[in-house]
């Protein structure tokens, strides 16, 4: 499961883009579509900015360092018993192909807390029925226990997260900051229905407007290469959904995402060396499949 991207070339390439990369407002200038059989995407970044990024290595290695390989528990299904509830080990429920989980499961792992949060993956096709009569009763994943309560909602665990464990501080405190953040954080679900509308329509026309939202997102702080600058809950709450968008948009719609986008290929280039983020990856052939299906029912 850490492998995902090792396997694939998409955000480690090479340099070429043919748009004016400092226009972050254009729209369609680079409409991104090729004709298959399809060249794997060259993405020219200046690697030279990264460098001068100070903050990057400051936030991102305190993140990285002492994040060590977790064997990963099988996942709980409808034979399996559950765990000991309300023990006082807080517990983090998730199913390990969840991106709403996997942004709680990523925010425990970049606070260090492999040892304080104990990971609780569930198997959602053929769910324990003590999930939702003992454990949380929405019967979705992600939900945490702690101090004897659950709590669900992928963006509240996150924050949540943050604010109650040990480790470093995943939100900023300066108020332009947070007030990004909060604008960033809502605009998640308008990304997702964006991409789903896209789907729908066999068009990636408003994925593609979604896509160059984000770019200019990433243009707001030039102190990193993050959504605000410094790596923050906002890339997690982001991560997981552009690790499915990627291949499955090059794959299927033969559209590159990062095409005509630097800052979102540099972005996903930095987010692919947090190793508390790459313990969370999955294959994106899985992703690839998994979005193949959902394509077919939308359209049913
Ligand atoms: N808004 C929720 C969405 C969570 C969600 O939809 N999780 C899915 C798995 S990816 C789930 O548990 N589905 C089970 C179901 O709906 O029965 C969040 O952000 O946590």
């Amino acid at each position: 499961m850490a492998t995902i991207f090792n396997n694939i070339s998409y955000h480690h390439s090479i340099i070429h883009c043919a748009c004016n990369n400092n226009n972050t407002n254009r729209i369609n200038l680079c409409p991104n579509l090729g004709s298959p059989p399809f060249k794997k995407p060259l993405i020219l970044f200046p690697r030279k900015n990264l460098l001068n990024y100070s903050g990057i290595s400051r936030t991102v290695s305190a993140i990285s360092s002492g994040v060590r390989e977790e064997a990963l528990p099988p996942a709980l299904d409808s034979s399996s018993d559950p765990p000991p509830i309300f023990d006082g080990t807080p517990k983090l429920y998730i199913s390990y192909s969840c991106p709403f989980a996997q942004r709680a499961w990523i925010t425990r792992n970049c606070k260090g807390l492999q040892d304080t949060i104990k990971l609780v993956p569930i198997n959602l096709k053929n769910r324990p029925s003590w999930y939702k009569e003992k454990v949380y009763p929405p019967n979705k994943v992600p939900s945490l226990e702690h101090n004897n309560e659950v709590k669900g909602e992928s963006l509240d665990l996150i924050r949540y997260i943050d604010a109650n464990f040990e480790g470093p501080s995943l939100f900023p405190d300066d108020p332009t900051k947070i007030e990004f953040a909060e604008e960033l954080l809502s605009f998640t679900s308008s990304f997702s229905k964006a991409v789903t509308n896209s789907l729908k329509e066999n068009s990636t026309n408003e994925a593609g407007a979604a896509f160059d939202e984000i770019e200019i997102f990433l243009s707001k702080f030039d102190d990193g290469p993050f959504f605000l600058g410094q790596f923050s809950l906002v890339d997690i709450a982001y991560a997981p959904f552009v690790e499915r968008y990627q291949p499955f948009f090059f794959e299927v719609m033969s559209y590159d995402i990062t095409s005509c986008r630097p800052k979102l290929a540099v972005w996903i280039e930095e987010m692919n060396k947090i190793e508390a983020y790459k313990q969370t990856q999955r294959d994106p052939k899985e992703h690839v499949e998994t979005y193949r299906k959902r394509l077919v029912s939308l359209k049913s």
